[in-house]
């Protein structure tokens, strides 16, 4: 029987780390002899509370792996979120539940469903294979649930969600979603200390849209002034970063979870253009508001494909 090492995308988020957590068990029970989950960036502090929460280490980093290693992608499956060398490793799974960007020399495992979360998807899986589900998976598959969907309010929320996130509520023992979820917002949101480098750095997603380079950061948060308040840092950095990596657009969408607004700090005259277009609203100040657009990858993503197509 084989390994494979299971890893997320390159900017942690909960469900991501989660799922790669659930998924080294379900790949173990299922056909190998050892799953290791491994980190490729730093936690946030979502994340990081809820680790500490179900008494579990933090796995170890790693960014790169040892030529021909079998490999299991978990909640995104495009090059540049991944992997340094991943054209010489062997992909044997995806789970994920994102758009695809995807090409293997050999055929795989793939589950891709559009749905809330990766941790849904593995629900599922454990109840298709009949696996008993501990009540810790069952904390953290619900974790995945709560977290990708805003507590059910990001529009990538599915019926399905919300039914299989009431069936863990008996597993998981957790009856009450809001009372469950909110610490975790309010860790995720505690940024006050935290520098702005390290800020802006937090949830961002390199997209490659027909050949134009795209950076879309999102600060969800119940306190949308740790990140307002810093605005004019926040573009300083903005603008190194665009230069540096040699950007086409970058936009940073900072998302009130509790108030469902989004508002979106854009760095120069080009990339206003593009987003009043895009979005058709007007920015003021760098400042922009995109109403409900909690979604990155339903609301936001879309649009710029189809504008970049
Ligand atoms: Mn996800």
């Amino acid at each position: 029987m084989k390994e494979i090492q299971v890893v997320w995308h390159k900017v942690p988020d909960t469900d991501c780390v989660l799922s790669a957590i659930i998924a080294a068990d379900y790949l173990e029970k299922k056909w190998y002899k050892k799953a290791t989950p491994y980190i490729q960036g730093e936690l946030n502090k979502e994340t990081a509370y809820l680790l500490e929460q179900l008494n579990i280490n933090i796995p170890e980093t790693k960014t790169s792996f040892p030529e021909g290693t079998n490999i299991c992608l978990v909640d995104h499956n495009e090059e540049f979120q991944t992997l340094d060398n991943l054209k010489e490793l062997n992909v044997e799974w995806v789970i994920d539940h994102h758009k695809m960007k995807f090409e293997t020399p050999t055929p795989l495992n793939m589950r891709v469903e559009p749905i809330c979360s990766t941790g849904s998807i593995l629900y599922k899986m454990y109840k298709e294979s009949g696996f008993e589900i501990s009540k810790n998976i069952a904390i953290m598959m619900l974790a995945c649930i709560l977290s990708d969907s805003l507590l059910f309010r990001s529009a990538t929320t599915t019926k399905e969600d919300t039914i299989l996130a009431e069936e863990l509520k008996t597993i998981s023992w957790i009856e009450d979603f809001e009372a469950f979820a909110m610490p975790m917002f309010n860790e995720k949101s505690d940024l006050w200390d935290m520098l702005v480098e390290k800020l802006i750095k937090y949830d961002y997603k390199e997209f490659d849209l027909n050949w134009t380079k795209v950076w879309i950061w999102t600060l969800e948060t119940t306190n949308p002034w740790y990140g307002l308040g810093r605005k004019n840092e926040i573009l300083e950095w903005l603008e190194a970063i665009k230069q540096k990596d040699n950007l086409d657009f970058i936009m940073l969408s900072i998302v009130d979870i509790i108030w469902e607004k989004n508002t979106t700090i854009v760095l120069d005259w080009k990339d206003t253009e593009i987003l009043e277009e895009v979005f058709n609203c007007t920015a003021e100040n760098n400042l922009a508001d995109l109403k409900n657009r909690l979604s990155r990858k339903k609301q936001v993503v879309p649009d710029l494909t189809k504008y970049f197509g």
